[in-house]
């Protein structure tokens, strides 16, 4: 059986949403809260010091969306929106932008935020580096918002890996100072996918 290293609200949490949606299982390592880029254990892992991983056999995937693709597809989950599907681009373009283009800004922000009370005389330029990514946030929570016209889901149709992609930084703008950048669709979406019971079971996994 596979293992997936996992740290609770990490994006391991993508990987365990997927599973609980398709009801399948992988073995579950919990590596806590602790930095992993120190742990040597975690290192032989992988090196990056990233999470999620996970191991299969020999083969091991290190980026929390190829882990899903991967689960998904092995499993004929219709998650995943095939090739010879009318949307297929669409998909891919979703897929991508959850961790790309939404959830780039939100980690920058996290970084500059965790270094902002080690370095108090830099405080301007943080400020600075801080609102600049608030407003990329901003712009690009707005092409999800037009998207959503019309649309439960982003593509196809239906469920797919493509709202578990964008679920995930959509569960981390629930604080007032993101979830104002979100419009009503967004936030709307932003509910309902938190409410689906595979969501509620993949995020109470300690
Ligand atoms: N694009 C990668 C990003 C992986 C990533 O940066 N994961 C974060 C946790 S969500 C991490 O491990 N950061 C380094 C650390 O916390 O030590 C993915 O989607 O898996």
């Amino acid at each position: 059986m596979a293992t997936l290293y996992h740290v609770p609200t990490s994006r391991s949490l993508r990987v365990l949403w997927t599973l609980e949606e398709i009801g399948a299982t992988v073995e579950v390592k919990s590596l806590g809260v602790r930095p992993r880029l120190q742990e040597p254990e975690y290192l032989a892992i992988n090196p990056a010091g990233t999470l999620p991983a996970l191991i299969d056999g020999d083969r091991a995937i290190y980026e929390s969306l190829a882990i899903c693709e991967y689960l998904a597809a092995r499993h004929g989950s219709d998650l995943v929106v095939a090739p010879d599907e009318p949307e297929r681009p669409e998909f891919v373009q979703w897929l991508l932008y959850g961790e790309a283009t939404l959830q780039a800004p939100l980690s920058a922000i996290a970084r500059v935020r965790r270094i902002r009370n080690k370095t108090p005389e830099m405080q301007t330029g943080i400020d600075a580096v801080l609102a600049d990514a608030r407003h990329s946030l901003s712009m690009r929570a707005k092409l999800l918002e037009q998207r959503l016209e019309g649309r439960d889901f982003l593509v196809a149709g239906r469920m797919t890996l493509a709202d578990i992609s964008v679920g995930y930084p959509l569960n981390h703008m629930g604080k007032p100072d993101f979830a104002s950048l979100l419009g009503p669709r967004a936030t709307a979406y932003r509910e309902r996918l938190l409410a689906r019971p595979a969501f509620q079971r993949a995020a109470a996994v300690p």
